[in-house]
């Protein structure tokens, strides 16, 4: 490997997950140094933990890939999760990256000692690194309902991300409780097995309408051929989407979006049951919360085993779960009822300079500045991290120009007589002023519950235009960053 670094300044990457698997690519092609630290047996984040039945990426599948590294072998225009698996295992070994990759080794501590970071994993190993970069996702700590008597259910109980494929559902009485993505592909996944389904949902979601297109032979093998034809492909799909539904969220009036409303109402006017049909009618505005994407949710819940019980769940009890009067008789009972959102690399313990720990700042909401850094923690920087596009962008596309921007702080301050770049409180807060601003003129602003909003109700997610994250992302400004000496 070439030494790019003559200083030897080395990284720690926590996670090897999408973006961490990124960031050792990039690394180890730029010839830094680094270490990736994973708390798994395996590569893969939320796909290693998301085994669903039904698990599919509702992104298509050319545009959920690496730019450098498409993939012509996609089955589906959006694959099942388990492709999406392999692939990145399958990139994380054809790039070297497996073997920089601690396995089974959580990182419990970063301190910021004044000129590098302290780091003390699970095992109790501590290192010394120059740059941290936190990989470590946004939907990955399962959230569990406050429901009383959740304790009591004599069946299996597990979460959506902590699937037990160990218990039969096959022939049994299933309760899925949520109606996001997950339970969403769950419920049209398993309906057709299972004995009774009985999907309990707060709140009716919008459902946009996709056709399950699944590639021939002769299409893959054009792919294979021809990679200008892939790569033609996943820039028209980057630019349309990038043009057009990342545009239309941060305006929470956009026309496109009354038009994927309307393309919603279509598909609910498929169900037949009057009484059924009101109840999966959302009276929000589509795109307020995260859209779901299905082609077969509303045939599943027309099917006769299965029920939406709308009424609220009471408690939950060692039979089933009793919503409003009733008593639902549960053999195996399923939590599709979403992530911490806010959670980020917590519960790691982190501590910047002066002492200032990472979980206070961070007491009312985590925010950053541009999405990946944070005043008084040099030297350290998040892919995909608060204020990241999470709804609007795809989060590979998104990590990649995170990491870009990363790359050139970096570089700056390696061929300049310096060793450590913090970002100033002062742009840090300019920023996210501007941002809580543009947040309330967006879609998830429009009036409902959803995991996009923080404490407060304000969406946290980037709220600008593609061209701006793009534009951000490509000149640092370098002025924003305390650069110094230690
Ligand atoms: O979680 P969610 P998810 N009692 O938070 C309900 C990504 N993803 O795992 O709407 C009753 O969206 C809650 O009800 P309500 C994607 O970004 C991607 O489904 O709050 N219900 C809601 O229905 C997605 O957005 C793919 O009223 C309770 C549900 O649980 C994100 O992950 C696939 C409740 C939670 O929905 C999260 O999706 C899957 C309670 N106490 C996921 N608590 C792809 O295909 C919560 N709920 C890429």
């Amino acid at each position: 490997m070439v030494d790019a670094d003559p200083k030897g300044h080395t990284f720690a990457v926590i996670g090897a997950g999408m973006s961490g698997i990124l960031a050792g690519i990039k690394l180890k092609q730029a010839g830094y140094k680094f270490q990736i630290f994973e708390k798994a047996d395996r590569v893969g984040g939320t796909w290693r933990e998301n085994t669903y039945p039904g698990i599919a990426c509702d992104v298509p599948s050319h545009i959920y890939s690496y730019s450098f590294e498409l993939n012509p072998e996609w089955s589906e225009f959006t694959s099942p999760g388990s492709e999406v698996q392999e692939y990145f295992e399958g990139v994380s070994k054809r790039y070297g990256v497996d073997s920089e990759i601690r396995f089974r080794e959580a990182v419990t501590r970063c301190t910021w000692m004044g000129h590098e970071w302290e780091i003390e994993t699970e095992k109790g190993h501590i290192e010394r690194f120059r740059w941290v970069i936190a990989a470590t996702g946004i939907l990955h700590h399962p959230k569990y309902p406050e429901i009383e008597g959740l304790d009591d259910f004599d069946g299996p109980i597990f979460h959506t991300a902590r699937w037990d494929h160990n218990v039969e559902i096959q022939g049994k009485k299933v309760g899925l409780i949520g109606t996001g993505s997950s339970g969403v592909q769950i419920t049209a996944a398993i309906a057709p097995d299972v004995e009774k389904l009985s999907v309990f949902q707060r709140t009716a979601q919008w459902v946009v309408p996709n056709e399950r297109v699944v590639y021939t032979e002769e299409e893959k093998e054009a792919f294979r051929t021809d990679a200008d034809l892939l790569r033609n492909l996943h820039t028209e799909m980057s630019t349309a989407f990038n043009d057009g539904f990342a545009t239309s969220v941060i305006d929470g009036n956009s026309e496109l979006i009354d038009d994927i409303q309307k393309r919603c109402l279509e598909a609910l006017e498929t169900v037949q049951d009057p009484e059924l049909k009101k109840k999966l009618q959302p009276t929000y505005k589509a795109a307020c919360k995260r859209l779901v994407v299905s082609h077969n949710f509303y045939d599943a819940v027309q099917r006769p085993n299965v029920d939406i019980v709308t009424a609220d769940i009471e408690q939950i009890e060692k039979n089933g779960v009793r919503a409003g009067e009733e008593l639902h008789e549960i053999d195996v009972l399923v939590l599709a009822t979403g992530f911490h959102v806010d959670a980020f690399m917590r519960p790691m313990n982190i501590t910047g300079r002066n002492g200032i720990v990472l979980d206070e700042v961070w007491k009312d909401w985590p925010s950053a500045y541009l999405s990946i850094a944070v005043p008084d923690f040099p030297n350290f920087f998040m892919l995909n991290g608060p204020n990241s596009p999470v709804g609007n962008f795809s989060l590979i596309q998104t990590a990649e120009m995170q990491f870009d921007y990363v790359l050139k702080v970096v570089d700056h301050v390696n061929q300049g007589d310096l060793d450590v770049a913090v970002i100033s409180q002062e742009a840090y807060q300019r920023f996210d002023a501007e941002r809580y601003e543009a947040a309330k003129g967006t879609v998830w602003a429009t009036g409902c519950n959803s995991w996009y909003l923080d404490n407060n109700g304000v969406p946290f997610a980037w709220p600008f235009p593609f061209s701006r994250f793009r534009a951000e992302m490509e000149a640092p400004k370098l002025e924003d960053y305390e650069l110094a000496k230690s």
